[in-house]
């Protein structure tokens, strides 16, 4: 068997993905895999992505709660990809048969009205850069047997980015109290999580400056235009055939999955 590298790396991940197949932990056979070399790979896979002809849209954080980073056992928030062919349109099914083990999780969602550059920006000259607020949920789909993974394996998989859908109505961030916006989650009508937008790093925007100053080391900006997914505010639960998840949002409205 031959030498793991960022190219077997992105190979590997987006056979799993085309094959709809879990596998191990790379690190487990790449001890070494290190966050900047993860990074690499998850830059790779999504240049390979382009190259098939997706654009990019905007980027996503992950692990920015301390409930989902207790769950997986990682202290560090993350940052990932996000692709047009990740949309999930309004009332469209969960595409079951096009994933492997998908979870959904709320997630508040900014779309930018101007360009965020670190590094220096803090929550306030953040938030100035946000033009519309949406409800959202994330459907996250491991390319890892049960979702186990280090912190490197999950960068490299550009942080269990599957698809994502918004509400139909942008609201103006102007007199929002984001950190107070509470969520309610249902599973086929029954409450099963509640949270608020502080649960995301304190506060939305403080997740937003913190992917900008991440992404800045890396040469990166975020565009006047790009969608955020700024984290899911509550664990993320499993999508079953038929299932209907939906999260309740106080002022941003309502959005919901079903497994189809
Ligand atoms: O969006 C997320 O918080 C997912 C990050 C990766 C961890 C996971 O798969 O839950
Ligand atoms: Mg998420």
């Amino acid at each position: 068997m031959s030498v793991w590298t960022v190219e077997r790396t992105v190979d590997e991940l987006l056979r799993r993905e085309r094959e709809r197949r879990d596998g191990g932990r790379i690190t487990d056979e790449w001890p070494a895999l290190d966050l900047d070399t993860a990074y690499r790979a998850q830059d790779e896979l999504l240049a390979r992505k382009v190259a098939a002809g997706e654009r990019v849209i905007g980027v996503k954080l992950g692990l920015t709660s301390a409930a989902k980073q207790r769950r997986m056992g990682i202290d560090a928030p993350l940052t990932g990809w996000l692709t047009d062919a990740m949309v999930l349109p309004a009332g469209e099914p969960v595409p079951l048969a096009e994933t492997i083990h998908p979870r959904v999780e709320p997630e508040i969602v900014f779309t930018l009205g101007r360009r965020l550059a670190g590094p220096g920006v803090t929550e306030a000259s953040a938030l100035a850069a946000v033009a519309e607020v949406r409800a959202g949920f994330e459907v996250i789909d491991s390319r890892y047997r049960d979702f186990s993974f280090a912190l490197p394996d999950v960068v490299a998989d550009n942080a269990s980015s599957c698809r994502f859908a918004v509400s139909a109505d942008p609201v103006d961030p102007a007199g929002l109290d984001l950190a107070a916006e509470t969520c309610t989650l249902t599973v086929d009508g029954v409450v099963v999580d509640t949270a608020t937008g502080a649960a995301v790093q304190g506060h939305p925007a403080r997740a937003l400056a913190l992917a900008a100053n991440a992404l800045s080391r890396r040469g990166i900006a975020l565009e006047a235009g790009w969608t955020v997914l700024t984290g899911g505010l509550t664990d993320a639960v499993f999508v079953e055939p038929g299932r209907t998840i939906s999260a309740e949002f106080a002022t941003l409205g309502t959005v919901t999955a079903v497994g189809g």
